[in-house]
């Protein structure tokens, strides 16, 4: 397009010592932590299914309205989850294609417009290439058409060989957007079955995409919002319920199948679901104030649950804060790998450093407050009174250096120069 053809002209190219100096920082940022007892491959040899689910925010989770759990299969998966946690939503205009990224790449979304449509011409060393060279095989399966976000582009870059998109799929239910999460999952099945062993899974579903009331989907779901039908909020619980119905029959397919066992199965939200204006009416909903940022800002994260077969609870240090980006390297050494090519902290580090959740825009959250550059402005995370921002100018700079860096990587496609000889390249 105009926009990549204008952006490599007018592109200066870096200076030799600039690379080095970016290269140094990468390997600085991204050196192995030391790991919780009991995490690091833990999952050895199992399969890998990775679930995006379309606009599922934690709030749902455990939640009763008129009665009812809104996710009775998640809440009980969630139960016998190795580690389950809320996360900050770091998506930046690419939305479902950001988390994407984010959960496969360890990058953030590119600084404007979409990484998936700018820099699908980039050589990156995701967990997809780095899984297959231990010799797993790679699909992903999404109900849409591999054009939606460039990912029929941007899923071999990631190194994801093998994309089951809409054209590929029996296309017997389609709701809203593409095909139904029904049939998705139910063809998933089948797809994973046959599948070489071990195998990386990477389903992105799709039916709870906003607004919520494709037609059909309400009658499909069967739950009772109330007075809130017709509302974003009302209609949000039925979208999230059809998926969880779905979802459950989806787990007990893998189980009758013999694959529940052998898999570690890992359910994220990819971002928010009900829009800022909502809030009210989501207020009301669940019977509760969200006027202040701080409610707004909870009730905004999204799940990030981890499930692996015969393992309890994984030790996890409380007080790193976490996002998407924490994710791969997380997957990684679960599975007894280490993930080199991205810039989020291991969910399971000793956290020695309070690295923080980082967003697009600069702003960012330590575990225990929030700093937006853009507005100079420092708040406590919990009671949400002002500190001093200057106290946090030393962390301030370096989460620009980091996303700087981040900017770098995608302008200048440097991935394979950083990782030259540590073993991490293809
Ligand atoms: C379409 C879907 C879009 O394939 O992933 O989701 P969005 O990015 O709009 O949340
Ligand atoms: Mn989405």
């Amino acid at each position: 397009s105009w926009n990549t053809l204008r952006g490599t002209l007018l592109k200066n190219r870096l200076s030799e010592e600039e690379k080095a100096r970016l290269k140094e920082q990468f390997s600085e940022l991204t050196k192995q932590p030391v790991l919780m007892e009991g995490t690091e491959g833990v999952a050895k040899g199992k399969n890998l299914i990775i679930m995006q689910v379309e606009s599922l925010q934690s709030f749902v989770i455990g939640l009763k309205y008129k009665g009812k759990e809104v996710t009775p299969n998640i809440n009980a998966f969630m139960k016998e989850a190795s580690f389950a946690t809320a996360v900050y939503n770091q998506t930046g205009p690419g939305n479902s294609s950001d988390a994407e990224f984010l959960v496969n790449a360890g990058l953030y979304p590119a600084a404007s417009g979409v990484a998936y449509t700018r820099f699908a011409g980039n050589r990156y060393e995701a967990l997809p290439t780095l899984l297959r060279q231990h010799g797993y095989s790679v699909l992903a399966i999404h109900g849409d058409r591999a054009g939606f976000w460039n990912r029929g582009h941007m899923y071999p870059a990631l190194g994801i060989d093998n994309f089951i998109s809409r054209k590929e799929l029996k296309n017997d239910e389609a709701i809203g957007m593409g095909l139904s999460d029904r049939t998705v999952f139910n063809q998933s099945l089948q797809l994973l079955k046959k599948e070489k062993k071990p195998f990386y899974a990477f389903i992105v579903t799709l039916t709870s995409h906003y607004p919520f009331n494709f037609q059909g989907l309400a009658k499909k779901s069967g739950f009772d919002s109330g007075e809130f039908e017709g509302t974003v909020p009302g209609d949000y619980l039925s979208a999230i319920h059809y998926f969880d119905t779905q979802f459950g029959r989806f787990l007990k397919g893998l189980k009758s199948k013999g694959l529940y066992k052998d898999t570690v199965i890992i359910v994220y939200g990819d971002h928010n679901a009900i829009p800022k204006w909502d809030s009210p009416t989501l207020g009301r909903l669940l019977g509760k104030s969200i006027s202040t940022d701080r409610e707004w800002r909870n009730i905004s994260k999204v799940p990030l649950i981890i499930n692996i077969p015969g393992v309890k609870k994984l030790k996890q240090d409380k007080s790193l804060a976490l996002g998407l980006i924490n994710l791969p390297s997380a997957a990684a050494s679960l599975l007894g790998f280490e993930y080199r090519a991205g810039l989020g902290t291991n969910i399971f580090a000793k956290a020695s450093s309070d690295s923080p959740v980082i967003f697009r825009n600069g702003s960012y959250i330590t575990k225990e407050s929030y700093v937006k550059p853009a507005e100079k402005r420092a708040v406590n995370l919990r009671t949400g009174q002002e500190l001093s921002y200057e106290a946090f100018a030393e962390q301030t700079k370096k989460v620009a250096e980091i996303l700087a860096l981040n900017d770098k990587i995608l302008d200048y496609d440097l991935l394979p120069f950083f990782l030259k000889g540590t073993g991490n390249e293809k």
